[in-house]
C-alpha cells in the first residue's frame, strides 16, 4: 500500500502543530515523475522531544572518522561514559600493519571526575599522554572532546601542542564536543579539516611510484567492507595508497596526497577531504558505490575509463566477468527466498542509498528509506565534476560547507589539466537518493520511533534495515531487523564476495522460523493494566 497524503496527515497529527509542520518537510512521497527536482528538508536541529536515532559530534569525529586509525592511540577527555559507551561498537575491523600497531581494540579516557570538572583536567590529559607514549609507542596520538571539556574550558590544544614537544609525535587536538552542530555530521567535518591541516602532506614524497595509485576515502572497514573492496582493486592492478580510514594508518594517511586518484564511497562523511585535497594538489576524486554488484562492476568501469588504459579496461572487464560468473548462480538461489519481499532501509548518511541497489538485486524492493543525519544533497543530488565550478553554483544549498573549506587552501591547479582530467570521468553528477526511488515510495529524513512504528504498521515491510536503537522494537513488532550499521556481526556486504554474504543473511532472516515463536504483546495482552483502588 502507498502512503497518500491523507495516510501520511493521520500519522502527523499526534504532533503539536509546530513539530507537525517541521516533521512533514523532512519527508518526501515520490512523485510519479521521476525527474522532477522533490526537496528534503535534511541537516537541521531535531526537535526537543523527538527519540531521534541521531548520533552526536563527538560520534561523528572520534567514532567515526578519527577512531578507526590503527596506530595512532585515541584519547578520549572526559568523563569515562562517552569512552566506555562508543567503546568496541562500531565493527571497523583492523590488522596490525608491518609495525605491528593496532590499538583499535583499547580504550583509553581520562575519567574525568568532580575535581576536574571544577579545577580543569588540563594536567591529568597531559599526564596520560604521557603514560600512553611510555607504554604504547603509537605513531601519535589523537585528543577528542566531550561536551564537558568545551564548557569548563580546557585547552586541549595547548596540551598537545607541548605534548608534541615532549615526545616529538604528532599529538592532534579535536575540539568535537558532541553539542557542536546538529547530528554526527559536524564531527566529521571538524575531523577532515584537522586530518587535511596536520596529517596528509606532512612527508617529503611527493608523488606515488606505484602505476594507478588511489585512495580509498569513506571506507571503514565495518564488518571487512573494505578489505573485500581491496581485495578486487589489487586483482585489477590497483594500488592503494591508504583507506580513510577503515583499517587505516596514521603513516599512509601522510601520503594521501601522492595518489592518481581519489575514490569516494561514503560521500557524507568525508568529501570535504576529497574536495580539498583537489583543491591543494589537484588530485580528482570520483563517486563510487561499492556496495551491489551493478553498483560495484559500474565503478571499477569508471575507474578504468579515467585511467584511460587499454589494459587496465581488458583486466577490468575479466575480473568482472570472472567475479560474477562465481557468485550469481549463488545470489540466484538466495534470490528465490527473497523475491517480491519490501525492505525499509534507514541508515546514516550514504548507506540508505547505497543498500537500496543491492536488495534489488536480491529481489526486495525498498518502500521507505532516508537517512539519519545526512545533507540535502545527499537526497536531492549534486554536481560532483567540476568541483570547483561547483563550489561558485552551491551557495543556495547552504549545507554544503564548501565554500568555507576552499579558502583555506590556495588553488595551486593549472585549470586546464583539471578540465581534461574531467573530461575523462564518465560520471558527471551525484544524483542522490531521491531521483532512484520509485513512484508511490517515501522518503524520511532523520526518522524517529514513533513514526518507525506508525510506518511499520501502515506499510508491513518484510524487513527494516536500521540501527541497534530501534532493532529489538522492530524485532518484537516480529519483523525481521538487519542492522546495517554493524551488519549484525556479519559481513563483508561489499563488493563480490559481500553481495553474496548479504543475500545469505536476508535470506535466513525470512526464512528462519522464529518468527512463528513470537507473539507480539498486544496480540494477547493489553499495553496497560488498569488498577482501581490499589487492586
Ligand atoms: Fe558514511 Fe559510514 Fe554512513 Fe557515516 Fe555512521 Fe557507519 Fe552509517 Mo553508522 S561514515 S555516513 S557516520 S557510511 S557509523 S560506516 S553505519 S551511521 S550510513
Ligand atoms: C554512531 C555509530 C553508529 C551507530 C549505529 C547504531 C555505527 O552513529 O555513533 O545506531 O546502530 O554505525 O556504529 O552509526
Amino acid at each position: 500500500m502507498a502512503i497518500t497524503e491523507e495516510k501520511l496527515g493521520e500519522i502527523l497529527e499526534v504532533y503539536p502543530e509546530k513539530v507537525r509542520v517541521n516533521r512533514r518537510r523532512h519527508i518526501v512521497l515520490k512523485e510519479p515523475d521521476t525527474n522532477a527536482a522533490q526537496q528534503i528538508e535534511a541537516n537541521t536541529r531535531t526537535l526537543p522531544g523527538i527519540i531521534t536515532n541521531r548520533g552526536c559530534a563527538f560520534a561523528g569525529c572520534k567514532g567515526v572518522v578519527v577512531g578507526p586509525i590503527k596506530d595512532m592511540v585515541h584519547i578520549v577527555h572526559g568523563p569515562v561514559g562517552c569512552a566506555f559507551y562508543t567503546w568496541g561498537a562500531r565493527r571497523n575491523k583492523a590488522r596490525a600493519g608491518e609495525d605491528g600497531k593496532n590499538y583499535v581494540n583499547y580504550c583509553f579516557s581520562t575519567d574525568m571526575q568532580e575535581s576536574d570538572i571544577v579545577f580543569g583536567g588540563e594536567k591529568k590529559l597531559a599526564k596520560l599522554i604521557d603514560e600512553t607514549v611510555e607504554i604504547f609507542h603509537p605513531n601519535a596520538i589523537s585528543i577528542a572532546a566531550t561536551c564537558p571539556v568545551g564548557l569548563i574550558g580546557d585547552d586541549i590544544s595547548a596540551v598537545a601542542r607541548a605534548a608534541e614537544e615532549r615526545h616529538g609525535i604528532q599529538v592532534l587536538a579535536f575540539q568535537c564536543e558532541g553539542y557542536k552542530g546538529v547530528s554526527q555530521s559536524a564531527g566529521h567535518h571538524i575531523a577532515n579539516n584537522l586530518l587535511m591541516d596536520k596529517v596528509i602532506g606532512n612527508t617529503e614524497v611527493e608523488k606515488c611510484d606505484e602505476p594507478y595509485a588511489v585512495n580509498l576515502l569513506g571506507e571503514y572497514n565495518i564488518g571487512g567492507d573494505g578489505w573485500e573492496v581491496e581485495r578486487i582493486l589489487k586483482d585489477i592492478g590497483y594500488h592503494v595508497v591508504c583507506v580513510m580510514t577503515g583499517d587505516g594508518s596514521y603513516e599512509d594517511l601522510r601520503l594521501a596526497h601522492t595518489a592518481d586518484l581519489n575514490l569516494v564511497q561514503c560521500h557524507r562523511s568525508i568529501n570535504y577531504i576529497a574536495e580539498m585535497l583537489e583543491i591543494k594538489y589537484g588530485t580528482p576524486w570520483l563517486k563510487v558505490n561499492f556496495v551491489g554488484i551493478k553498483s560495484t562492476c559500474d565503478s571499477l568501469r569508471a575507474m578504468a575509463a579515467y585511467f584511460g588504459d587499454k589494459d587496465l579496461m581488458q583486466k577490468t572487464e575479466d575480473v568482472i566477468a570472472r567475479e560474477t560468473a562465481r557468485i550469481q548462480p549463488v545470489i540466484d538461489q538466495y534470490r528465490k527466498v527473497c523475491e517480491g519481499k519490501t525492505a525499509f532501509c534507514f541508515v546514516g548518511g550514504s548507506r540508505g542509498h547505497h543498500y537500496q541497489g543491492l536488495f534489488a538485486e536480491i529481489g526486495v524492493e525498498t518502500v521507505l528509506a532516508g537517512y539519519e543525519f545526512a545533507h540535502r544533497d545527499d537526497y536531492e543530488g549534486r554536481e560532483v565534476i567540476p568541483s570547483i565550478k561547483k563550489d561558485a553554483d552551491s551557495k543556495n544549498i547552504p549545507d554544503l560547507h564548501v565554500e568555507a573549506d576552499t579558502k583555506r587552501f590556495k588553488i595551486k591547479i593549472d585549470p586546464e589539466r583539471l578540465a581534461k582530467l574531467r573530461e575523462k570521468f564518465p560520471f558527471d553528477e551525484y544524483k542522490g537518493m531521491i531521483v532512484d526511488m520509485k513512484e508511490g515510495t517515501i522518503i524520511v529524513d532523520d526518522l524517529n520511533h514513533f513514526e518507525t512504528e506508525e510506518f511499520i504498521r501502515l506499510l508491513h515491510p518484510d524487513i527494516v534495515s536500521s540501527g541497534i536503537k530501534d532493532k529489538y522494537v522492530i524485532q518484537k513488532m516480529g519483523i525481521p531487523s538487519k542492522q546495517l550499521h554493524s551488519y549484525d556481526y556479519s559481513g563483508p556486504y561489499a563488493g563480490f564476495n559481500g553481495a553474496v554474504n548479504f543475500a545469505r543473511d536476508i535470506s535466513m532472516s525470512f526464512a528462519t522460523p522464529t518468527w512463528n515463536y513470537i507473539v507480539p504483546p498486544w496480540k494477547n495482552q493489553p499495553l496497560l493494566n488498569a488498577t482501581i483502588n490499589g487492586d
